[in-house]
C-alpha cells in the first residue's frame, strides 16, 4: 500500500479508520482546488524519541494559507498541533510524512466557497526519500520545465494551496516522461523558480544563493533551515534573482523541501552541474540537517517537537 502505517485519519476532531476516511463526490474541493495543506516529517529523534520537525511553523503557515482564501479553520494553532501529536501516537508512528489538510467540503457548487464548510484532516504515513532511494547520495537528474511557475498576482505562490498544485503536476509529470527525476520550473521573467515541489539552491562562487519570495516561491520551512545551517558552516547567503544560465555554471545545485529533505541535483538539461556529482556543500548541508532530526547532534535551534 502507498500509505504504510497509517491505519487511522483524524478528520474534524475525530480518528477514523483508514477506510471510512473520505468526502462525499460533491466536496467543492474536488471540483475548485479549494483546500490547503502542509507536508512535514517526524523523525525518531536517538535524544527524544518521535519528534515533529518544525511543527509550529508548518502550523502556522497552514493558517496564513488557509487566510488569504478566507476559510476560517475552527480549530486554533496548538489544536492543530495537538491533532498531529494525536494522530502519530494513534499510528504507532516513530517517523513518519504527516499530511494535514484544510478544505472546502460539501455545501452548495458554484464557484463561490463561502456557503461550503471549511473541513479539517490530518493524516500520517512512513515515507522514505521523495526523490529515490539513491537521489540523496547520487544526487538527480533534473530539466528545466517547459511550463513556467505561476504569474505573480495570479495563483497566489506563498500560500500552500491545493489548486497551485496543478502547475506542480504539470512540471513532474514532463520531468519524469522526459527521463528526468525532476523538474526545476523558471518564473515569469524566466528566472529560475523552483521545482515541481521543493526549493532551489545553488552554489555559485562559493556563495550559496536562492530565490527570494518574489520569484513565486513557496516560502519554505527547509529552505529556511538550509540558510541557518549554511551561515553556520561560514557560507555567504544570498536570496538573490538567479538567471537561467546560472543553474550551468554552478558549482552546485540542490533541493530543499520536507518530503525531498536535501537531494543533490548532478544535471541540469543533460548538462553536468560541476562535476557531475552531488556536491560537498549540498553533502555536508545534507548531514548537518540529518544529524540534528535524528539526533546525532542536540537540536539547537529548536526545530523539534517530542510526540510523547
Ligand atoms: N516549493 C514547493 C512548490 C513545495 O511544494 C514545497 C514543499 C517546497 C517548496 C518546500 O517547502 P518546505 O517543505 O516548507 O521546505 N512540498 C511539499 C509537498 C510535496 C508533495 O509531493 O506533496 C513537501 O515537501 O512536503
Amino acid at each position: 500500500m502507498a500509505f504504510d502505517g497509517c491505519q487511522k485519519i483524524w478528520m474534524n476532531g475525530e480518528l477514523v479508520d483508514f477506510a471510512d476516511a473520505k468526502i462525499h463526490v460533491l466536496s467543492h474541493v474536488i471540483h475548485y482546488g479549494s483546500g490547503v495543506f502542509e507536508g512535514l516529517r517526524c523523525y525518531d529523534n536517538r535524544r527524544i524519541g518521535p519528534a515533529i520537525f518544525r511543527l509550529k511553523e508548518h502550523t502556522h503557515r497552514l493558517f496564513n494559507s488557509a487566510k488569504v482564501l478566507r476559510m476560517e479553520i475552527p480549530y486554533s494553532e496548538e489544536e492543530i498541533n495537538e491533532a498531529i501529536k494525536a494522530t502519530l501516537q494513534a499510528n504507532g508512528l516513530r517517523s513518519a510524512y504527516i499530511r494535514p489538510l484544510v478544505y472546502r467540503g460539501m455545501g452548495t457548487l458554484g464557484v463561490d466557497p463561502v456557503p461550503c464548510p471549511v473541513d479539517v484532516a490530518i493524516a500520517a504515513w512512513s515515507w522514505g526519500a521523495y526523490l529515490g532511494e539513491e537521489a540523496l547520495a547520487q544526487g538527480i537528474d533534473v530539466r528545466v520545465s517547459s511550463w513556467t511557475r505561476m504569474a505573480p498576482n495570479t495563483f497566489p505562490a506563498l500560500v500552500k494551496a491545493t489548486a497551485n498544485y496543478l502547475n506542480s503536476q504539470l512540471i513532474r509529470m514532463e520531468a519524469n516522461i522526459d527521463g528526468y527525476t525532476e523538474g526545476i520550473a523558471l518564473d515569469t521573467n524566466g528566472n529560475v523558480c523552483e521545482g515541481s515541489g521543493e526549493n532551489v539552491f545553488i552554489v555559485y562562487d562559493g556563495k550559496l544563493f536562492t530565490p527570494p519570495l518574489g520569484s513565486s516561491v513557496l516560502k519554505g520551512i527547509t529552505r529556511d533551515c538550509i540558510m541557518i545551517l549554511a551561515r553556520e558552516m561560514g557560507l555567504e547567503v544570498h536570496e538573490h534573482v538567479i538567471p537561467r544560465e546560472m543553474l550551468y555554471h554552478a558549482e552546485e545545485v540542490f533541493f530543499s523541501g520536507s518530503a525531498a529533505e536535501v537531494t543533490p541535483i548532478r544535471s541540469v538539461d543533460r548538462i553536468a552541474v560541476g562535476d557531475g556529482k552531488a556536491g560537498p556543500v549540498a553533502l555536508e548541508l545534507q548531514k548537518r540537517f540529518f544529524a540534528i532530526v535524528n539526533g546525532e547532534e542536540e537540536d539547537r535551534y529548536g526545530w523539534l517537537t517530542p510526540v510523547g
